[in-house]
């Protein structure tokens, strides 16, 4: 049997990268996406270092026409981890700016769409296809000055939850992982638009906030599971997050 290839959006750092390391150890051979080149082919470097099969694609899952081409000319594909969105902004609903609304809905939804369309034909004629959708406790419960993101990734559900509905009967599964407080480098950064000190206050107080690895993880747990075993839905919080809304705080 030939190595499976699992390509991952969004791979140039936290939970994507930190998962197409736990792929390329599980066995598959990745293909990294992102629009950061350099950092995914620093990536393909160490996995193909490590003795797996990795190559990086710099890719943008916005752009259609680049999407298409990409998916040209993967060839094979079993596995699909769109990863790939973010948030910005924590404002109110009054004062958010409807720019921003349209990026993050552009990033979170309508790029799962463009890449999972792109790639479907493969997925499906590989017999054994896996879409993954890495969305959020965000898709699935809202919080003030979320609305934005909160709306995206509600998207992001419904499109998981309507692809597997319709592709019933065909040999691909589609597998949510709903991650809620994970402190990477970047996610918080990319919200409050390079403030350092409002991004490190996520997380302040908080003992152990999920990290990139811990999604990882468990995204490859869903991977690996035997085909006919499709985890619909993976909700995981740091233990120190009971909702959305409340979160135990030190001191
Ligand atoms: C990230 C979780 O709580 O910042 O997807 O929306 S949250």
């Amino acid at each position: 049997m030939t190595t499976p290839t699992a390509v991952v959006t969004g791979a140039s750092s936290g939970i994507g990268a930190a998962t197409a390391r736990h792929l390329a150890a599980a066995g598959h051979r990745v293909v990294l996406t992102a629009r950061r080149a350099e950092r995914i082919e620093e990536l393909a470097r160490e996995l193909k270092e490590a003795g797996h099969e990795a190559l990086a694609c710099p890719l943008d899952v916005t752009d259609r026409a680049a999407v298409d081409a990409f998916a040209a000319s993967l060839g094979d594909c079993r596995v699909l981890i769109n990863n790939a969105g973010g948030a910005l902004g924590l404002e109110p609903v009054a004062e958010a700016d409807p720019a921003d609304w349209r990026r993050m809905y552009e990033v979170n939804v309508l790029g799962v769409l463009n890449v999972t369309q792109a790639l479907l034909p493969a997925l499906t004629a590989s017999g054994a296809g896996t879409v993954l959708v890495v969305s959020s406790t965000a898709g699935h419960g809202t919080y003030e000055g979320g609305g934005g993101y909160v709306a995206a990734k509600h998207g992001a559900h419904v499109l998981a939850e309507t692809l597997r509905l319709e592709l019933l009967g065909r040999p691909v599964r589609v597998v949510e992982i709903a991650p809620g407080m994970v402190q990477t480098e970047e996610f918080s950064l990319t919200r409050f638009r390079g403030d350092r000190e409002r991004a490190a206050q996520v997380y302040q107080g908080v003992a152990q906030p999920l990290t990139a690895d811990d999604v990882a993880r468990a995204i490859t747990w869903a991977v690996t599971q035997p085909q006919h075993v499709n985890v619909d839905l993976l909700v995981l919080r740091p233990l120190a997050q009971a909702s959305n809304t409340k979160v135990h705080r030190a001191g």
